[in-house]
């Protein structure tokens, strides 16, 4: 990696810079003011799901300290946040009756952003489905449709007034191929690509009736998804390879992407998707996006495995610079899916909403870090960023994954991701040295 430049690339004027969290990861407080219990809980509480033990119980207690999170980010002179809003909160059994209390939480974040010039950008839907609907099939129940579109008009009801920006679904390949196909994320189901496909396409329809219901509550909001897009390379030489990681490129990146941007699905996977699709789903499906979220860590690497999910599974990454996650660190994957869109996509509008980096980070004894490879790391990316700017990407924003250091889903509390650290004992945060790095970077572009 490069070591980082005294000024960093420049980003055209009225980039908007942010930071993402999603409810899960930082809340806690899940039994507070009437919310119910998410699949997370569920899945956390068995043995063996997290690999410290954990559960997301407390995470970092944001739900009763984000009146700091928010100074903390206008201290960084921050113009944009995209949180979650968790369902479970907002509608403890998934539909019907609404919690008051659960939305006020929102509600008052939502002014709390306003005030402090920060631009709230809710995305309705980071993983934390209510058990109480995954009692009913969750993902795997055709019904969901209207049962998110509902949940969608109720918190766009609430905070519409004020929030123009909304997104629907984070990384919906993510959950229904970790989730469904495997065991790894919640719910754990284990269903291999029957569940995986079934998973993608009602969460696709179920976007689309949300997309539909946001739309026609507010003609002039600015409508969005995010999605994991991560370019796919076989991990090793030989056709059998090349073809697998086709294969698993239509499942993580394809769907979703051609399913709201085009109304069709990836030929590959057309026979096998075909089994849950009825008439008129994909007219559905497909909406006239303001902007896609795009979160951007790595590539992916991918062998071919006879009985994987379509015959393929994730295999070694070439030797080279790793994150504490393990990941390959390969920044120009990050300008090559930019131009993917650009190229193949009618060039969207694009906001990053998620890149960052877990690391090892070492604290001395006032809990300061010096994480001089965040900081290297983000600096590296943003140049990837400027440089598809430069070719002629629409890019109008980068958002850090993430604020603050927070509960990563089956590691548990030992992947630390965030520019301020979070002593988990004590709720203490501390800004590392990459949060005054950011600070920095961001006043150097003009607002
Ligand atoms: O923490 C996650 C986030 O919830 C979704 N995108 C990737 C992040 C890092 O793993």
């Amino acid at each position: 990696m490069a070591g980082p430049a005294r000024a960093g690339v420049p980003l055209p004027p009225g980039f908007l810079w942010g930071a993402s969290p999603s409810a899960p990861q930082i809340e806690g407080a899940v039994d507070a003011d009437g919310r119910a219990a998410s699949i997370w809980d569920v899945f956390a509480s068995q043995p063996g799901a997290i690999a410290d033990g954990s559960t997301p119980g407390t995470a970092c207690d944001h739900y009763h300290r984000w009146p700091a999170d928010v100074a903390l980010m206008r201290r960084a002179g921050m113009r944009a946040y995209r949180f979650s809003v968790a369902w479970p909160r907002v509608q403890p059994a998934g539909r019907g009756a609404v919690n008051g209390p659960g939305l006020d939480f929102y509600d008052h974040l939502t002014d709390a952003l306003l005030e402090a010039g920060i631009r709230p950008m809710p995305c309705l839907y980071h993983w934390d489905l209510p058990q109480a609907l995954q009692d009913r099939g969750g993902w795997m129940n055709r019904d969901i449709a209207g049962w998110f579109a509902d949940y969608a008009q109720v918190v766009a009801a609430r905070l519409g007034d004020r929030v123009g920006d909304w997104f629907t679904l984070n990384e919906p390949s993510v959950s229904a191929i970790l989730g469904h196909g495997m065991t790894l994320h919640a719910p754990g189901l284990g269903g291999g690509a029957d569940a995986t496909l079934k998973a993608l396409h009602h969460q696709n329809l179920a976007q689309g009736d949300a997309l539909a219901a946001l739309r026609a509550i507010g003609p002039a909001f600015r409508l969005g998804t995010i999605l994991s897009l991560q370019p796919v390379r076989p991990s090793h030489p030989g056709e059998e390879h090349r073809a697998a990681a086709e294969r698993w490129d239509a499942l993580w990146n394809r769907v979703p992407l051609d399913g709201v941007l085009r109304g069709e699905v990836p030929g590959i996977l057309a026979e096998a998707m075909g089994r849950w699709i009825l008439e008129g789903d994909l007219e559905r499906i497909r909406f006239p996006l303001d902007r896609i979220g795009v979160n951007y860590y790595s590539r992916l690497y991918v062998e071919a495995r006879p009985g994987g999910l379509v015959d393929a599974g994730f295999g070694p990454a070439p030797a080279g610079p790793r994150t504490d996650m393990g990941w390959p660190i390969e920044a120009h994957g990050l300008t090559e899916t930019l131009e993917d869109l650009r190229d193949n996509y009618g060039n969207p509008d694009v906001l990053i909403t998620e890149n960052g980096i877990a690391c090892d980070d070492r604290a001395d004894g006032a809990g300061r870090v010096d994480d001089r490879l965040r900081i290297l790391y983000l600096e590296e990316h943003l140049a990837a960023v400027a440089q598809a700017i430069q070719k002629g990407c629409r890019v109008g924003g980068y958002l850090a994954w993430s604020l603050l250091d927070n509960w990563e889903w089956q590691e548990g509390y030992r992947r630390r991701f965030g520019l301020v650290r979070v002593d988990y004992r004590t709720g203490r945060r501390t800004p590392k040295a990459s949060f005054d790095w950011y600070r920095r970077r961001i006043a150097e572009t003009p607002a």
